[in-house]
């Protein structure tokens, strides 16, 4: 096991959110940057005032990353007016495409896309966010057959609920009871890595008898912080259940879904969010994670790291102890 598992990885400013992927044979890490606040938190998550985003590279498992400095600030960025969270960043053609939300000048979220000619940044916004999304946490995610999706979507502070097929009404509510629980969005992209190729569908997870899960069932329903990825022609689709604190994850043959709910990846850390990526690095998978560590559990003051995971025969994934060190 590498030394640095289940340490900070980054100890001089606050990080969140970590979405790593390899690109040149090194492993590449874009959290967002938590600011060194102290405010006072609420369910909408004003707490989370974040301002700029850098980068982290790291050379192996064995070795702490280095800061590759500020790669987009928030005054770079023509339609944001506050509160960049978590970020993801996808290579195609030798360009990198950077996509993060905000809140546009409105106050709704909404994600962006910036380029940059290399996994370090420094990525350039295009003027306008990216027409027909909205929420936040992006994930991009390349499939194997070259074409690439978006997810994206969290409920609360993050306005998912706020939405029904794709329309902004402040009345909605999250589902309660046996209502079908509120779904993330999945989009196809255009190839211009810029723009959406169709209205974004809602990504459904269902149960063992192919139910889809109900919103009461708070231990097992999306709530934030989306994730795909390929493991041979299984695509796992992985997920924080929010306000129960767990990590999940469920299984479909179809990018599209529905996803079969498999069960836990991570039970909850210290602090209230809890936001992770999956990477395959030299034959090895690696969950990258928060928690507030270095803070001592201040919610807003988190800090990324990393740990081994491990499938069983069946492709199941093995429950990890969150508040383990
Ligand atoms: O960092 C702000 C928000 O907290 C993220 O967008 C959520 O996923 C949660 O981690």
């Amino acid at each position: 096991m590498s030394s640095i598992e289940k340490k900070p990885l980054v100890t001089d400013l606050y990080t969140a959110d970590p979405s790593a992927h390899v690109f040149n044979g090194k492993i590449y890490i874009y959290p967002s940057h938590d600011r060194d606040i102290d405010v006072e938190n609420n369910d909408n998550g004003d707490q989370y005032d974040m301002t700029d985003y850098h980068v982290y590279e790291m050379d192996d498992e064995n070795t702490m990353p280095r800061d590759c400095g500020m790669v987009l600030d928030i005054k770079d960025i023509p339609w944001a007016s506050k509160q960049v969270w978590a970020p993801d960043c996808a290579e195609k053609d030798g360009k990198y495409y950077f996509f993060f939300p905000a809140r546009d000048k409105e106050g709704f979220f909404r994600v962006g896309v910036a380029v940059g000619d290399s996994p370090k940044g420094p990525f350039k916004a295009e003027p306008d966010y990216i027409k027909g999304t909205f929420s936040i946490d992006p994930c991009i995610f390349p499939d194997t057959d070259k074409n690439y999706y978006l997810t994206f979507g969290g409920i609360w502070g993050g306005q998912l609920d706020k939405y029904r097929n794709n329309v902004y009404n402040e009345a909605n509510k999250e589902p309660e009871g046996d209502e079908p629980a509120m779904c993330p969005k999945i989009a196809k992209m255009n190839p211009d890595m810029k723009t959406l190729a169709e209205e974004p569908k809602d990504l459904v997870i269902v149960d063992e008898n192919g139910k889809p899960l109900t919103g009461k069932d708070h231990d097992r329903r999306y709530f934030e912080d989306p994730w795909l990825f390929k493991k041979g022609d299984t695509y796992y689709f992985t997920y924080s259940t929010g306000d129960t604190h767990f990590l999940n994850w469920s299984t479909s043959k179809n990018v599209y879904g529905p996803y079969t709910f498999g069960g836990k990846i991570l039970t909850p850390v210290l602090g209230w969010t809890t936001h992770h990526s999956i990477l395959e690095y030299n034959g090895k998978w690696y969950l990258f994670y928060h928690d507030c560590e270095l803070s001592n559990g201040v919610n807003q003051k988190r800090n990324v790291k990393f740990r081994e995971l491990k499938f069983d025969a069946n492709g199941a994934i093995i429950t990890m102890d969150g508040m383990e060190r």
